[in-house]
């Protein structure tokens, strides 16, 4: 295992970084998890069974909202991705580490949502290697590998799920590090530069996230503005763009595609 890198930016060649939050922070995430240690998790209602997302809403919860718009947090995305980062989502994700799942996001991987992204791993509980910590490769170390998979026919995608024995032949295991931490730390990772996995382990694992894209992400839409008003510049910019339709209109495909589903079942 390599040792955890501790800093207050991203370093470019490395895509990721672990900081310690300062107390406001720390405090707000021990409010989160307060809300987190209520919910019960059921696993048949959600999409992935090894990862139980429940989204938070920033307009209702004012520790998640100054939490994601905090400088602590924002300032090393913004100076990694070079622009003010649009806020995408924040979530509790609750991994059960009941099973293993072949060619999920259990299993190494990159995403494929922009070629440059950050998602925050704030842990809620403790997380240690049982808990099935995020495990990453640097940026460098996975953009030859990645090269080289392509090069050699194994991938023409870049989300494509891979066996750790065809990373361990290419980046043996000294070379991955699992992102192990405690309430108050934050793993900042660019996820689609890093190849990565998770939820693992023997125990659960619970974690705050939030994620940022950089205005060209394919996921921001160029035409839906968010009217709302926010308490200020920063807030708009992180936030204005943010698409509460968007989102909506997400859930509501979502939601008319599963009951459609559940149809042709059940007229099968
Ligand atoms: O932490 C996990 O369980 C996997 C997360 C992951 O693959 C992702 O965020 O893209």
């Amino acid at each position: 295992m390599l040792r955890s890198i501790k800093a207050n930016s991203i370093p470019d060649d490395v895509g990721y970084a672990t900081i310690r939050l300062g107390p406001e922070n720390t405090e707000r995430l021990r409010v989160i998890r307060d809300l987190a240690r209520q919910m019960e998790w059921d696993v048949g209602a959600h999409k992935k069974p090894h990862l139980l997302m429940q989204d938070l809403d920033i307009h209702s919860s004012r520790e998640v909202r100054a939490l994601a718009s905090s400088s602590e947090v924002v300032d090393p995305i913004a100076a990694y991705l070079g622009s003010y980062p649009v806020f995408q989502y924040a979530a509790i994700w609750h991994s059960p580490n009941t099973k293993y799942y072949a060619g999920r996001s259990q299993d190494f991987h990159l995403d494929g949502e922009d070629l440059r992204q950050v998602k925050c791993f704030m842990p809620l509980e403790d997380i240690e290697e049982e808990n099935g910590p995020l495990t990453v490769i640097r940026a460098d170390t996975s953009e030859r590998l990645f090269d080289q998979l392509v090069q050699d026919g194994t991938i023409t995608e870049r989300n494509t799920k891979l066996d750790d024995d065809v990373i361990e032949r290419l980046v043996p295991k000294e070379n991955w590090e699992s992102l192990t931490g405690k309430l108050g730390d934050a793993s900042f990772v660019d996820t689609s530069r890093c190849y990565h996995f998770g939820s693992r382990g023997t125990r659960p694992r619970t974690l705050l996230q939030l994620h940022y894209y950089t205005m060209a992400a394919v996921m921001v839409p160029l035409f839906i503005r968010n009217t709302r008003k926010y308490a200020d510049e920063k807030e708009t910019l992180l936030f204005g763009y943010h698409h509460d339709l968007f989102r909506n209109r997400r859930r509501r495909y979502w939601a008319r595609a599963m009951s459609q589903r559940g149809q042709q079942d059940v007229a099968a």
